[in-house]
């Protein structure tokens, strides 16, 4: 291929402001990667109320058809059921197959203590996120129920990515989050699958050499903040991926910093872990530096390593540094000034 087909869907409040920051980043990468085209896509809250629709499906054909990955900003999904609205970014993980959603969370300062290098595997298309609530009236009041849905193909295939990334990181260890105690049957399933994995046939023994560990998720949240540094690969079901994981960003400083990528078999895309941020949206002060983070996270998996070591550098130069930096990260520069300091490090 000539060229690199990069969807861009900035979505909801701070994504229109994050989104555009990555795009700038990748055009200055050069000829360190195939001549980027952007195509500009709709998606979101903002969306949904002008058009009635919150993934519209030219959106999705684009995705399939005519691009090779894609960046996705944020949205804002609001907490009172709105009749017709479905969060789109829920429905891309599932429509485009993007099982996996890969959190790679290190400490920022190289003299941070405790030090943080550690990568939250979540499983992205199930669980509760298969959003089949139901309400009626019962004797006591209204009651309301939601299938947890976990299933032997989607915990083997997350597996599958955290034993390979774990396996290419120089400590091998993973951890298995579950809450087996109490659910015996889904949670169960999902460890009894994980821990499966280094026994498949296909796999021949490849894992052998990762340590296998696990915790339940209320202690690992606990563990998380008194002794981080124990952990390296952690695979979770979907709801405990994304609580661990902006438990995580905590740790590090800010969720600003905290890039993610949205990974199947055919398609990846980055996607910063923080949400649309409606406290800041406008204000001409939100982080780029995820946005930028999952972008070349997304190069990565695309084999693209020299653009996306690149714009790591380039990131952690800002970061160490340390006067070029947002307000969540307690300085005082714009979403602009930083991503200038970015272009100069390139
Ligand atoms: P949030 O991640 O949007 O914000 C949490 C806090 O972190 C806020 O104080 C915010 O200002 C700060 N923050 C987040 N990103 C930042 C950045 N780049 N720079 C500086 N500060 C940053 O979470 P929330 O407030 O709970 O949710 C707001 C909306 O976002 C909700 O509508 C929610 O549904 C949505 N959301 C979307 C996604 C997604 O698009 N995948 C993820 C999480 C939340
Ligand atoms: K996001
Ligand atoms: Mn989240």
């Amino acid at each position: 291929r000539q060229s690199l087909r990069i969807g861009l869907i900035p979505a909801d409040g701070i994504g229109r402001e994050v989104i555009p920051a990555a795009k700038e980043a990748i055009i200055a990468l050069g000829s360190d990667i195939p001549k980027p085209e952007f195509v500009d896509l709709i998606a979101g809250w903002e969306c949904f109320t002008r058009t009635g629709v919150a993934l519209p499906e030219e959106t999705v054909d684009a995705l399939k058809n005519d691009c090779d990955c894609a960046l996705f900003g944020s949205v804002s999904s609001p907490s009172r059921r709105v009749v017709g609205y479905s969060s789109p970014i829920v429905a891309l993980r599932k429509e485009m197959d993007l099982y996996a959603n890969i959190r790679p969370v290190m400490s920022v300062y190289p003299s941070q203590k405790p030090s943080i290098d550690l990568i939250v595997v979540r499983e992205n298309t199930e669980c509760l996120y298969v959003k089949q609530e139901t309400q009626q009236q019962g004797e006591h009041g209204r009651e309301a129920r939601a299938t947890r849905l976990i299933t032997e193909r989607a915990s083997r295939r997350i597996g599958q990515m955290a034993f390979e990334l774990a396996h290419a990181r120089p400590r091998k260890h993973l951890t298995i989050i579950h809450k087996s105690n109490v659910l015996s049957v889904t949670d169960g399933l999902f460890r009894e699958t994980v821990r499966g994995v280094p026994l498949l046939p296909e796999v021949n023994g490849k894992y052998n050499d990762v340590e296998i560990a696990e915790q339940l998720v209320d202690s690992a949240v606990y563990r998380l903040f008194r002794e981080p540094e124990v952990f390296d690969v952690m695979v979770a079901p979907n709801l405990y991926g994304d609580i661990l994981s902006d438990a995580a960003a905590a740790l590090v400083g800010s969720l600003g910093l905290i890039p993610s990528v949205n990974a199947g078999d055919n398609f990846v895309m980055g996607e910063p872990v923080h949400g649309s941020a409606p406290d800041i949206a406008g204000k001409g002060i939100a982080n780029p530096l995820a946005s930028i983070r999952s972008a070349a996270l997304m190069l990565r998996r695309l084999g693209y390593i020299k653009g996306a070591d690149r714009l790591d550098l380039a990131v952690d130069q800002v970061i160490r540094e340390g006067e070029i930096l947002t307000p969540d990260l307690h300085g005082k520069s714009t979403t602009q000034e930083v991503l200038a300091a970015v272009l100069k490090n390139l």
